[in-house]
């Protein structure tokens, strides 16, 4: 009998306990600790070191209300998911995600990896630090990871055993929520937004129709595009960065969706680091030109080496007879960066008018400036979405984001 044959949620003492019950990771002697360092809106992250020897490990526990205690229940077995996918990425993308070492489906908690030397990429970022390797290194972490769980790729029944396996519902009905309805029809009643964007908030994206509309076929292809095992949340808080290496990590959203999903989380959140250093360094500043070109050259990268990575993988990995025929992986491709841009615009405007908001613009002290900056990543979100099925190249993106930024 242990007091870990049945769920509850664990605090910094319990974890200590249970770290030594369950792993041999430390000497039975160490004098370890422990604590709490997660800051999302969903888990606890606990870090238990043994000083003498620097030696550590994170262990992620589900509670089975999320942590901001909104009220909202949401499944633990998304720590299961989480713990599973990682493995499976561990394989096609070895170095690119944190080694998992066990997962515990009665305490909902998995063991991994601690990531010490890295730094959270939206930390870095609004920091004004720059990552050249960092579109090579995200692209190809994209392409290896996707690509291969597509029906492209496996055996038909073996893709949809895995559709079933990492069914994820709850998960999927926050992004139903937040990213689509609320984001075009604040159903939900709780968006807020800066005094000076109001107006415009009103006008250009709860009163615009023909944008609504296609919100809502978004969110019926989100719902209904089972075509990649996707990581589902990837913003620049679920990526750990150093200057020479990328790791994405927290993929608790994951389920078989659509691929652009990820790449355009990816490309929003390079946009709204661009904003922030737009909006809180002077014109002038040496920083905020670094940053610029850092931040425009890495967006249109990601797009182009995407492209390039995705052909070229497309042909390693077809197996599918039909879809090896000739100009068929550039007509899948095109699909994927229509996804790609529309989903980098609705991930744009739920975050500057819903309740989810990054701290690239929360941190911008004037408002006048922050509004001015939301218009422009406003007016970007919808040319990406009305237009997805043009935008497609990396100097497609650049038409579009120069013309406001
Ligand atoms: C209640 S969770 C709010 C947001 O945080 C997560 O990281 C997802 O992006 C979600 O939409
Ligand atoms: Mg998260």
């Amino acid at each position: 009998m242990s007091r870990f044959d049945q769920y509850f949620l664990m605090e910094e003492a319990d974890i200590l306990e249970y770290v030594r019950e369950k792993y041999d990771f430390f000497p039975a002697d160490a004098q370890l600790t422990c604590k709490e360092i997660g800051d999302g809106n969903l888990n606890y992250v606990f870090r238990v070191q043994d000083p003498a020897t620097g030696k550590s490990v994170i262990l992620k526990h589900s509670g089975v209300e999320t942590r901001a205690h909104s009220g909202r229940k949401v499944d633990i077995d998304r720590n299961r998911i989480e713990a599973e996918i990682l493995q499976r990425q561990n394989e096609l993308a070895p170095g690119f995600v944190p080694k998992i070492y066990g997962y515990d489906p009665v305490m909902c908690c998995c063991a991994m990896e601690d990531l010490k030397d890295y730094t959270i990429l939206r930390t870095a970022l609004l920091d004004y630090r720059t990552f050249p390797k960092f579109a090579d290194q995200i692209t190809t972490y994209m392409v290896n990871i996707l690509l291969p769980t597509t029906d492209v790729a496996l055996d038909h029944k073996q893709k949809k055993a895995l559709v079933k396996s990492y069914i994820n519902p709850d998960l999927c009905s926050i992004t139903e929520q937040l990213v689509y309805d609320d984001a075009v029809g604040n159903f939900a009643g709780k968006n807020y937004v800066v005094a000076p964007l109001a107006d415009f908030v009103e006008q250009e994206v709860y009163a615009d129709k023909a944008l609504r509309l296609e919100a809502a076929k978004l969110k019926f292809d989100f719902m209904e595009h089972a075509q990649a095992l996707i990581h589902g949340d990837l913003h620049s808080g679920s990526i750990f960065v150093t200057e020479d290496s990328t790791k994405a990590f927290d993929p608790e959203f994951a389920f078989y969706g659509p691929m652009g999903y990820d790449v355009g989380n990816v490309i929003a959140h390079t946009l709204f680091a661009l904003v922030h250093a737009e909006g809180t360094l002077p014109e002038g500043d040496a920083r905020r030109t670094a940053f610029r070109t850092w931040a425009l050259e890495t967006t249109y990268q990601i797009v182009d080496l995407f492209r390039e990575k995705f052909l070229r993988k497309y042909a390693e990995v077809v197996t599918d007879k039909l879809a090896a025929t000739e100009g068929f992986a550039e007509y899948y491709l095109d699909g994927v960066m229509a996804d790609t841009a529309a989903t980098a615009g609705m991930e744009l405007i739920r975050r500057i008018v819903g309740v989810a908001k990054v701290k690239d613009i929360t941190t911008i002290e004037d408002e006048n400036r922050r509004a001015e900056l939301e218009k422009a990543l406003i007016h970007i979100a919808k040319t990406l979405i009305l237009e997805r099925g043009t935008i497609r190249t990396g100097h497609d993106w650049k038409n579009v984001v120069e013309a406001y930024l």
